[in-house]
């Protein structure tokens, strides 16, 4: 018997155990209306053609329903049954629900503007395991943002001008040091000695200071190895482990948080702007921040606003919410959707790319305090160096929690004023 399947029902309220999806729909020479019957069947259940094989007992537990459909916006919300997926399995989630469906022929654009997780499927993700309390206690830092540099240039120093270049940057006052998202194990720079050496010279530096310093030494690889570096890194009493998220995918994100190191994850994006940054088609930077929430980062790029890279206040602003609130209300503009996080820690916005001291004040206003800034160029390209640009940085923090106007501030802090002197645009 053939059952005709429709996934059009404007009447449906999604409930408790639905996971919903948010998209912008534009359809390639068809109705709105025939785009989403595909999108919601080849998301799910269905295929281009009726089929022998479908019957009531599989639609009547498995049908998505298209609830809302706005043909001025072209956002349209689906509502999935919990049962379509497997709770605890993020890449099946984003195979049904981000998958086909991008590259069929009915739709000239599609965008996956969000997703509302049920609590069924939350329960299968650990989260954060130490989140903002967590980093902070581990770094004392009660108040201030964190800042941090990546080593520079991104690939090509030595194990050992990498680890000095740390330790300078951690001498002139900064919080972190991180690998960069393209450095991993080089002919010239092998990961087990950079990070031997670099966390040798954080003990160094944090006698030296007598604060806390944290090394993120970037575990991006093949899962196996991505897992042994990780527990290097854990055997040589490393807090911190660096994932690029995008790169690895959301398995061997899962892989390395359900290892359970123990150690501080921090998530970089590089890549996601090969379909974020589109707003008619791929998927928003938001859902990607608060699916590594869900699996549980404790620290993700979120964009800097005022620096090199693409994200606007807005957008930057929401998806800095949506990783650290608990309860996230729904925002038609910014095409969020309501969220509980339960027991699911929050996670730190991290600002970096194309950052300098002069920054500082106005990142800060948009934040707010519960933020790591991460400073490149804007440190090593200090010049006086990377010691001076380091405290040039911390200079510039202390000026904005105490409300001075950093030009006022840096008549009395030169290494403040020649990086004004420097990049004041
Ligand atoms: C910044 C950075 C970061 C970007 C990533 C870079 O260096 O190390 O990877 O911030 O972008 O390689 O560009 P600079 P996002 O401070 O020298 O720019 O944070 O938007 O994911
Ligand atoms: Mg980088």
């Amino acid at each position: 018997m053939i059952i005709l399947l429709k996934y059009i029902n404007k009447k449906y309220k999604p409930g408790s155990n639905d996971l919903v999806a948010e998209y912008r729909v534009e359809p390639n020479k068809i109705s709105i209306e025939e785009a989403c019957e595909k999108i919601a069947g080849e998301s799910s259940i269905g295929t281009w053609t009726t089929i022998s094989t479908m019957n009531k007992k599989i639609a009547k537990k498995l049908k998505p329903n298209v609830y809302s459909i706005d043909k001025k916006t072209k956002q349209v919300k689906i509502a999935y049954p919990a049962e379509l997926f497997e709770a605890g399995n993020m890449p099946q989630i984003y195979s049904a629900i981000a998958g086909n469906i991008f590259g069929m022929k009915a739709v000239k654009g599609l965008r996956l503007e969000d997703i509302s997780f049920p609590k069924s499927i939350m329960n299968k993700f650990s989260g954060p395991k130490f989140g903002v309390k967590g980093v902070r206690k581990l770094l004392g830092i009660k108040k201030r943002p964190l800042v941090g540099t990546i080593v520079k240039p991104k690939v090509g120093l030595t194990y050992k001008q990498h680890a000095k270049v740390a330790y300078d940057a951690w001498r002139g006052g900064l919080d972190i040091v991180k690998d960069d998202e393209n450095l991993a194990s080089m002919s010239f720079n092998n990961f087990e000695k950079r990070v031997k050496e670099t966390l040798r010279l954080r003990d160094k530096a944090e006698k030296e200071t007598g604060e806390k310093k944290m090394y993120m030494a970037n575990v991006t690889a093949e899962t196996d190895t991505m897992l042994k570096r990780a527990k290097y890194v854990k055997s040589l009493g490393g807090e911190y482990v660096m994932i690029d998220i995008i790169t690895s995918g959301w398995s061997g994100l899962q892989t390395l948080r359900e290892a359970n190191l123990g150690r501080v994850i921090h998530a970089h994006r590089a890549m996601h702007g090969a379909f974020t940054e589109n707003p008619k088609h791929g998927i928003s930077m938001l859902t990607i921040a608060k699916t590594a929430r869900l699996i549980g980062v404790d620290q993700i790029h979120v964009g800097a606003i005022v620096g090199k890279m693409k994200g606007g206040k807005e957008e930057v602003q929401a998806i800095g919410e949506e990783i650290e609130k608990n309860i996230i209300q729904p925002d038609k503009e910014e095409h969020v959707l309501a969220q509980r996080w339960w027991n699911i820690k929050p996670v730190f916005a991290v600002c970096s790319g194309g950052l300098w001291p002069g920054k500082i004040p106005n990142l800060m206003k948009a934040m707010g305090n519960d933020i790591i800034m991460q400073f490149g160029g804007g440190c090593h390209g200090h010049p006086d160096g990377t010691f001076a640009g380091a405290r040039a940085i911390r200079q510039a923090l202390d000026a904005s929690m105490n409300l001075i106007p950093l030009k006022e501030y840096s008549e009395f802090h030169k290494e403040l004023n020649l990086a004004i002197k420097k990049w004041k645009e």
